[in-house]
C-alpha cells in the first residue's frame, strides 16, 4: 500500500483508518471519500472527495487521479438502516462494491472491503462459528455481505486482483457515533454511562454477540492488507473477534469506573431479531494461521479507554457524546 483510497471515510471504520493511515503512509498519500463533507478531521487533515461509489464512472476518475494503488471500500448501510429500506441497500452495498472491484480491477489496485458477522444466519453453528459453515442469512444487509464476499472471490480468481475482507464483528470506537447498525448499543452505551450514569438497551440481556475495539480492528485491516498474499486462503472473509459479550457484561465492566452505573431495557424487535441471527462467538484459526492476526483489548482495557477517552471528551467539550 501506498497511494490509498478510503470510500465511507466519515463511517465508523473510517475516520480512525483514515487517521491511522496518514499516520503511516502520510497526509498525501490517503485520500478520503464521503457522499458528503463535514469538519470532521477526515476531511481536514489530508485530501478530500465527494463520492457516490455507485457511480462507476466518477470512482475510477478520483482513483486515477490520486493514483491509488489500493482502494478501502467502507461505504455502505449498516443492517438496521438495511432492513427499512432493503431495496436501497443493495444499490448501496453491491453497486457501490461493482464499482470499487471495477475500479480496482481497471487501475490494477490491491482492493478491501469488510464482511460482517451478519454474513451468517440463524442455520449457522453459533458458538466457535467456523471460518467455513453455512451462510443463509435472513438480512438484506447479510445477504450483501456473503455476495459481496463471492464478488470479490471472483474478481481474484477471475481477473486476479488482489482483494481482500475480514468478517467483522460489532465494532467499538469514541471517535465516531456509530451509523445505523444493530451492534450500536455496545458503543451508545459507553457514551451514556459518561454523560449520564445511566443507559437504556434495545438489546436484550443475554444477547451474546462478538466485538472489538476498533484500534483492533483498524490494526487488523492493516496488518491483513500488508501480508502475504500467497498465504491467504480466505482472502475476502476473514473471521475476526475480540470478545463475546451481552449488555450485562458491558455493564459490569463499565461499573468498574462508574459504580452506580444503572442499566435498563426496552427491546426493539426489529434489531432484537437481527441480533439473534448472527453467532455467539466465532473461530477465528484461520486469521491467525494465515496472517497472524491477534488483538491488544479485551472487555476491560477496552472499556479503560472508552470510559477515559469519553470523559476527557465531556471535560473538554469536544463533542456532544451522548
Ligand atoms: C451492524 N455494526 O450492526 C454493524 C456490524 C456485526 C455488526 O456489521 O450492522
Amino acid at each position: 500500500m501506498k497511494r490509498i483510497m478510503i470510500t465511507g471515510a466519515l463511517g465508523q471504520i473510517g475516520c480512525d483508518l483514515v487517521t491511522k493511515l496518514r499516520q503511516i503512509y502520510g497526509n498525501e498519500a490517503v485520500l478520503a471519500t464521503d457522499i458528503r463533507m463535514t469538519d470532521n478531521d477526515a476531511c481536514q487533515s489530508g485530501p478530500f472527495k465527494i463520492l457516490d461509489v455507485t457511480n462507476n464512472t466518477s470512482f475510477y476518475e478520483i482513483a486515477s487521479e490520486h493514483r491509488a494503488d489500493t482502494i478501502i471500500h467502507l461505504a455502505a448501510l449498516l443492517s438496521a438502516k438495511a432492513e427499512h429500506d432493503p431495496a436501497l441497500a443493495w444499490r448501496l452495498n453491491m453497486g457501490g462494491l461493482l464499482s470499487g472491484l471495477e475500479t480496482a480491477r481497471e487501475l490494477s489496485c490491491q482492493f478491501f472491503t469488510p464482511s460482517s458477522i451478519a454474513a451468517f444466519g440463524s442455520d449457522t453453528p453459533k458458538k466457535g462459528t467456523p471460518q467455513n459453515t453455512l451462510q443463509r442469512p435472513h438480512t438484506m444487509y447479510g445477504v450483501s455481505k456473503v455476495a459481496g464476499e463471492l464478488l470479490c472471490d471472483y474478481y481474484f480468481y477471475k481477473y486476479g486482483v488482489d482483494t481482500r475482507g475480514l468478517r467483522f464483528p460489532g465494532l467499538i470506537s469514541h471517535s465516531a457515533p456509530p451509523g445505523g447498525g444493530t451492534t450500536d448499543y455496545a458503543v451508545d452505551i459507553y457514551r451514556a454511562a459518561v454523560s449520564a450514569g445511566r443507559y437504556t438497551s434495545y438489546i436484550k440481556e443475554g444477547t451474546f454477540l462478538d466485538m472489538m475495539y476498533m484500534p483492533d480492528a483498524v490494526r487488523s485491516i492493516i496488518t491483513l492488507m500488508e501480508a502475504d498474499s500467497t498465504k491467504l486462503k480466505n482472502r475476502n472473509a476473514f473471521n475476526v473477534t475480540a470478545m463475546s459479550v451481552d449488555p450485562e457484561t458491558i455493564a459490569a465492566s463499565i461499573r468498574r469506573h462508574i459504580p452506580d452505573f444503572v442499566l435498563r431495557y426496552e427491546v426493539d424487535p426489529i434489531r432484537q431479531k437481527i441480533a439473534e441471527e448472527w453467532p455467539d462467538s466465532i473461530d477465528t484459526t484461520a486469521s491467525r494461521e494465515e496472517w497472524g492476526f491477534d488483538v491488544q483489548y479485551d472487555l476491560d482495557h477496552m472499556t479503560d479507554d472508552m470510559v477515559s477517552k469519553l470523559t476527557q471528551k465531556l471535560q473538554t467539550g469536544q463533542t456532544k457524546i451522548s
